[in-house]
């Protein structure tokens, strides 16, 4: 290999490394948080549309700080926070299975990294509605109807004192509703209820207050709008 091809070559390969540690789910639109291997630094996921995508439901500037500060700052000090604690490479679900044994800074950073990677999945432009296939099913064999689940889903989501986030989940193959402080998640060994997640909905204020102020419930109903049942229904697959 001659000089200039050799250098080419090597540049290529460096941006090849770079777009894929920094956009995974775009590099690899099967990757699965849950699942796969990911070596430290934890890359944040690319945001899976633009910013306005889901107006009028989710206002476009409470998308951009929220993924754009929030989220970024939640990655940048859990990757720091690993590095420092010397945790070794592991998937996050081995490390939210020792919680407790770290200090307080991987929960709260760790939990607002993952958390936040799962959730802008979970919502879509021309999306929410009544979900179809085995995900309506199994809502149905549970709660009954869809509309008792979301009745019990949206009074969790009112009833979350302060910060926190509320989780349907899969438990002993049922799916159950639960809500969670701060940025805990079921995945953790300090959660008092734990599965894997197949739905969860932020309802921190910095999630809604710019556009809802202290209107929750008015947030919760948009939420309806946006929920990305097709992904829903993957994770349960796969739970
Ligand atoms: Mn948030």
């Amino acid at each position: 290999m001659d000089k200039r091809t050799f250098i080419k070559t090597t540049a290529l390969a460096g941006a090849g490394a770079f777009l894929l540690s920094k956009n995974p789910l775009q590099a690899f639109p099967n990757h699965s948080l849950l699942n796969d291997l990911n070596p430290q630094p934890f890359p944040q996921p690319a945001l899976p549309y633009a910013y306005n995508a889901l107006e009028p439901h989710i206002d476009s500037k409470t998308m951009e700080i929220h993924y754009s500060k929030h989220h970024a700052a939640y990655t940048k000090n859990f990757n720091e926070a690993l590095a420092n604690l010397k945790i070794p490479d592991s998937r996050i679900e081995d490390i939210f299975k020792n919680t407790s044994k770290y200090a307080a800074v991987i929960r709260n950073q760790g939990g607002g990294y993952y958390n936040h990677s799962l959730f802008w999945e979970l919502m879509a432009p021309n999306a929410g509605g009544e979900p179809t296939g085995e995900i309506s099913a199994k809502i149905i064999q549970n709660f009954g109807t869809f509309a008792k689940f979301k009745e019990d889903f949206s009074k969790a989501a009112a009833s979350v004192f302060g910060s926190g986030w509320v989780w349907l989940i899969l438990k002993d193959g049922k799916l159950e509703i639960t809500s969670l402080p701060n940025q805990d998640n079921p995945l953790m060994d300090i959660s008092p209820v734990k599965g894997k997640p197949v739905l969860c909905f932020d309802v921190w204020e910095h999630a809604y207050y710019l556009k809802h102020q202290n209107r929750r419930a008015e947030y919760i109903e948009a939420f309806w709008n946006v929920v990305n049942w097709k992904k829903v229904e993957g994770n349960l697959l796969k739970a």
